[in-house]
């Protein structure tokens, strides 16, 4: 807006009150112990995926190490994290799932 023409600060233009938050990254890691099948149950339940998709995370995930399970602003992305970390400890597996930042 044209601040000196609404008699505020003589400067021409001001960024609009609209920003785009950050955006965080919610990683599973791999193990060597936990079925297959339960990742993929995780993935469905925490990530929305239909099986197909979440098969297709689940084996990237396995060969690769990692692998994005979904991008959130924070405290969605922390929330999925520790939902999934504690729903595997429940059920006795290992695997992990991280939050990381966006760059
Ligand atoms: N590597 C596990 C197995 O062979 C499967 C697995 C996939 C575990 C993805 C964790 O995030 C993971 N049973």
């Amino acid at each position: 807006g044209d601040l000196a023409r609404d008699g505020q600060l003589a400067t021409a233009e001001v960024k609009p009150a609209v920003k785009r938050p950050p955006l965080y990254r919610v990683v599973l890691l791999n193990d060597d112990y936990t079925p297959m099948d339960f990742v993929i149950e995780v993935l469905m339940l925490f990530f929305g995926f239909d099986e197909e998709k979440a098969t297709q995370v689940m084996l990237a995930v396995h060969t690769q190490g990692k692998g994005v399970c979904g991008v959130y602003t924070r405290d969605v992305a922390e929330t999925k994290a520790a939902q999934v970390n504690q729903y595997s400890r429940s059920h006795k597996h290992p695997l992990l799932s991280e939050v990381e930042q966006v760059e």
